[in-house]
């Protein structure tokens, strides 16, 4: 994230990440993800286009803060499937969706039936937009969250930054066609503070609080030209489109 903060510790509980498992590479960061069911993480399908999409090369975390210092409420969880959305195809970056099965923690044990990250005060699920549903104008505050890049390095630290949902005006100004309907714009609106997501934050969310005080995840972070050019915002897989599918794979 550039532009961003330190977010609280346990400010964004449904902040999960995808890390490479095993070999000299364990642990490394590979992307950023959404929990929206104790089984179930949202995250972009590109990020599986380096390693592949073998389950066995993944372990998600979830309840972290300082990624490389042992918290509480940390867990890791090895991956059961890995779903990518059928209309994504790696030479575009369009329907940049994935969805990650996560084993159960019969391995730690003391969880709930039908379980599989155990829930906390840390660790909760951001609920879904209803089908097409558009961000609330004007009224939410959007953040979007994680550990890439900040400018200098990857983050420690989970960050957070403020952002704007723009019109797809701006997204298509700046990308023509390659900005498609499946996809959400967004940025700072302000040019002497910008913010944006960059590497690292890819398959994060990009989540806005309703006037109910539930936190949707709208967004998951896709693309952008570069991170934090000039006239060029963030383009983030647009979730409303895909609530049908999620609901279908999840079985909810
Ligand atoms: C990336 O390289 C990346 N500002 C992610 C997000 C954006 C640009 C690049 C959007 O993963």
């Amino acid at each position: 994230i550039i532009g961003g903060e330190n977010s609280p510790r346990g400010g964004w509980p449904w902040q999960a990440a995808v890390r490479l498992r095993g070999s000299q590479a364990d642990g490394r960061l590979v992307c950023g993800a959404t929990l929206i069911h104790s089984c179930w993480i949202l995250t972009s399908a590109h990020c599986f286009k380096r390693y592949g999409n073998s389950s066995g090369l993944y372990k998600v975390r979830v309840g972290d803060y300082h990624s490389l210092v042992p918290e509480e409420y940390e867990e890791e969880y090895a991956v059961e499937k890995i779903i990518l959305q059928p209309r994504y195809h790696a030479d575009s970056n369009d329907y940049d969706l994935a969805l990650v099965r996560v084993s159960g923690h019969r391995a730690h044990g003391g969880g709930a039936a039908g379980e599989c990250v155990r829930l906390n005060r840390f660790v909760l699920p951001a609920c879904l937009p209803a089908r097409r549903e558009r961000v609330p104008k004007g009224i939410s505050k959007c953040y979007i969250t994680g550990w890439g890049d900040t400018g200098r390095a990857y983050s420690k630290t989970l960050q957070q930054a403020s952002i704007s949902v723009l019109s797809k005006r701006h997204c298509e100004q700046r990308y023509s066609d390659q900005f498609t309907s499946r996809m959400l714009c967004a940025g700072s609106t302000h040019n002497n503070h910008r913010v944006d997501s960059c590497r690292g934050d890819s398959g994060g969310p990009l989540v806005c609080e309703r006037s109910s005080g539930s936190w949707v995840v709208y967004g998951v972070t896709s693309w952008g030209h570069a991170c934090r050019l000039q006239d060029a915002p963030g383009v983030y897989t647009k979730v409303s489109t895909f609530v049908p599918w999620i609901r279908k794979v999840i079985g909810q």
